[in-house]
Parts: structure tokens; sequence; C-alpha cells
């Protein structure tokens, strides 16, 4: 039956976790997946997670089905996170929100319901870079997927100039992608000037924003922060929607806890929105996972839990920031005759290191250090321990 069935590719990014896998050298570093290591590059579950899911035991809740837009406790909690208890979209009831699974889920409920809905055509810009799976979500879901540029290679930093000419030159009502913070690959983000700059391009040629937040609190430490983008354009009057994903932020990498939002023109039109999202979820899943949800509102909804949280997001952010510091040091001290100021200037979880497709096989075949061949670097997986060995595996192959 399926004898005609080709080989895919695997994927570029987890493809790199089945390759290291299978390699026997001790030292061995794995750069490639975005998941947050402790200093003993070990998976961390958060000390707020295991109190929350403690209390859950306790309480012997029923394992019954959540209703199709998910847990509403966990819905209410994810909306003010992002938005704020303030925002005008939650006080004037018009923000409709579902949970999802995870921050892919999100990104595909909203690639279906805008292929639907989206009245002005069928194409979403995305930055050049981005994230490996928004091309593949949104062609899935019914959308053409083009880019706008963002990052300039030669620079190292932002483009503002190419993106802002090409938000100003696409066609006019388009939907774009925008990272709300920690941009995933290039650690690049615009300043809060730049959004604003950003912001007034995209009001001119009406182009729909499509916010996509799967690392708020670990750009800067600060969960409010982090979410300035996502706010400023809310308080600019634009219709827009939001993915969120808490596999970062709450390290539930596993426990799928996402949501979906959008901000409409008013309540009776979030109404309506909110029954054909339904019809877009039912069809694909049915109905979210509760435990997870449980886990984060039981954090968010408790003042005390949330404050240490919150305090734990910003030591993973820290251990990052850390890190970027050693290895620069590092690379430093080996006298190599680059600049890696980028290193230290980035934030988020990655660094765009600008090394190249041959150098980066150089280290996952010479040194067994694995990254993506974009030469994008997980920092997340960089300890005291192993720091000093990637640098002077990176400065081998780079001199
Ligand atoms: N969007 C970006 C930019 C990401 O880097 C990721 C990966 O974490 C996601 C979305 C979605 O991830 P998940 O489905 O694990 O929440
Ligand atoms: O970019 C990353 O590494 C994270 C994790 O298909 C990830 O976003 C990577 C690939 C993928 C799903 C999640």
């Amino acid at each position: 039956v399926f004898a005609k069935v080709t080989q895919g590719p695997p994927d570029a990014i987890l493809g790199i976790t089945e390759a290291f896998k299978t390699d026997s050298f001790a030292e061995k570093i794995n750069l490639g997946v975005g998941a947050y290591r402790d200093d003993a590059g070990k998976p961390y579950v958060l000390p707020s997670v295991k109190e929350a899911e403690l209390r859950l035991v306790q309480q012997m809740l029923d394992k019954e089905y959540a209703g199709i837009t998910g847990v509403p406790a966990f819905t209410k909690l994810a909306a003010t996170l992002a938005y704020s208890p303030e925002s005008k979209a939650i006080t004037e009831d018009r923000l409709m929100i579902t949970q999802s699974i995870s921050g892919t889920g999100a990104l595909r409920i909203g690639g279906e319901f805008l292929a639907r809905w989206y009245p002005h055509g069928k194409t979403i810009y995305v930055p050049s870079p981005t994230w490996a799976n928004h091309g593949a979500v949104f062609r899935d879901s019914g959308l053409e997927v083009k880019s706008y540029r963002y990052y300039d290679q030669k620079t190292i930093s932002l483009d503002i100039d190419g993106l802002l000419d090409d938000l100003s030159s696409i066609p006019k009502k388009s939907m774009v992608l925008l990272h709300a913070c920690a941009h995933n690959p290039t650690g690049v983000d615009p300043t809060p000037d730049q959004w604003k700059m950003i912001a007034e391009v995209m009001k001119k040629n009406e182009l729909f924003p499509f916010f996509d937040m799967a690392y708020q609190g670990f750009a800067s430490g600060d969960a409010d922060k982090d979410a300035f983008a996502l706010r400023y354009f809310v308080e600019q009057d634009f219709e827009l929607v939001l993915a969120q994903s808490f596999a970062k932020n709450m390290g539930l990498y596993g426990e799928r806890v996402g949501a979906f939002s959008l901000v409409t023109a008013s309540p009776e039109e979030k109404k309506r929105v909110d029954s054909q999202i339904k019809i877009v979820v039912r069809p694909l899943y049915s109905n979210p996972p509760v435990h997870g949800a449980r886990i984060a509102s039981e954090i968010m909804g408790d003042e005390k839990l949330n404050a240490q949280w919150l305090g734990e997001v910003k030591g993973m952010a820290d251990r990052i920031i850390a890190m970027r510091s050693l290895l620069r040091e590092n690379l430093e001290k080996l006298g190599s005759s680059r600049s890696w100021t980028h290193i230290t200037s980035q934030i988020g979880m990655f660094c765009y290191s600008g090394l190249t497709p041959e150098q980066v096989d150089d280290l996952r075949f010479k040194h067994s250090v694995y990254l993506t061949r974009d030469g994008r670097i997980s920092m997340a997986g960089v300890t005291t321990k192993n720091v000093t060995r990637l640098a002077e595996s990176i400065y081998a192959v780079t001199e």
C-alpha cells in the first residue's frame, strides 16, 4: 500500500537531536533544539511547576473533558499575562481566546481561521529568517507564505530600513507575522522605538499583525517588558491575533500548553469569531488536554506562586546571559581574530553566530558539537562545564 511513499527529510531542528543521540563521544554538546537546560546540562522542572503539580494531585480533580476552547481559568490568566489586566481589549470584552496545543497549535488554529475568514487575501509575510516551522504551519493551513527583510548578516543586526521598506511596499492589508520578543533564530529584536516605527508603517499600509510570543519573559527576564510590542499595537487600536506558548517560560514543553487569541472590534464580533474558532478546533482535536493548563493556572492564579515563577523565569534568562558572556570571553581569550560582540548583544535563547554551514559541519563531525546549519546556537545548552571546549571548537573551525 505504501510502496510509493518517499523518504522525507528530518526536521531541521529536531533532526539534530536524533543525530546527537547516536554520537558516543562523552563530551558531545547539543546546541540544536531550543529547550532550557540547567548548568549541569539537565532539563529543568521549575520549582513553581512542581509546587503547582503537588497541589493539583492533592485536589484529586476529575479527568472530564475541557470545553472546546479549554480550561477557562487558564485562558483568562493567559490573556492577562500577555495583554495585561488593564488592556482595553479585555476591559471592553473584545478579546476571544482559546487554549491550544502549545504555540505550534496556536499558530495552526490562527492559520486555519485566517485562511477561512481573513477577508483581504491569503498571503502572510514572515521575517527572513524565521522559525523553521512557520512556513509549514501556514502553508498546511492554506495560506501563502512570503517573507520580509529582517536581519542583516553583514551588520549582524536588525535590517530596520529593509524591514520598513518591505512593510511599506507589500500589498495593502496583507497579514504579517511578528515575533513578539526573543526572535528565533536571530536573537535580534526591534527596540521600543523601532516597534513604534513598525506599527506606524503597518497602520499606514493597513497590514494585519499576527504575533507569535513563544518566549515571554525570556528576552528581558521581565514578562511585562517582553509584551511591550503586543500591548503597544493594541493601544494603537490594531485588531490582531496572538499565538502564545508556555513551553519555554514555564518549562512545560511536553505538556503542550498554549493559547490563541484575537483582538476583535466589538463584543458582538468576538462572539461570532468564538463560534468559528470552535468549528476550526472541533475536527482537529476536539478539545485540549487539561493537566498542563491546570498547572499554569495554579501558578498564575496564586499571587505568591506567580511571583516565584516570574523569579524563576528571570533565573533562566540570567543563566543564559551569563553563558553568553563566558562564551564571548573564552573566544576572545583564545585570540580569535573575529568580533564576537553579537553573542552578548543578542537576546533570548539563541545566538545567531554567523558560522557557515561548512563550519557547522566541522563542529559536528570533528568536535561533536551539534547545532543547526544556519549557525544558530541554542545558548540554553551551554554550561560552565562545556563552555571552554565549545569556545575552543568554534575557534578551531573559524581560524
Ligand atoms: N514559535 C516560535 C518562534 C518558537 O520558537 C517555537 C518553539 O518553541 C514555537 C512557536 C512553538 O513551540 P511549542 O509548540 O513547543 O510551544
Ligand atoms: O526553535 C526551536 O529550537 C524551538 C523548539 O519542530 C522546536 O522552537 C523546534 C522544532 C520544532 C518544534 C519545536
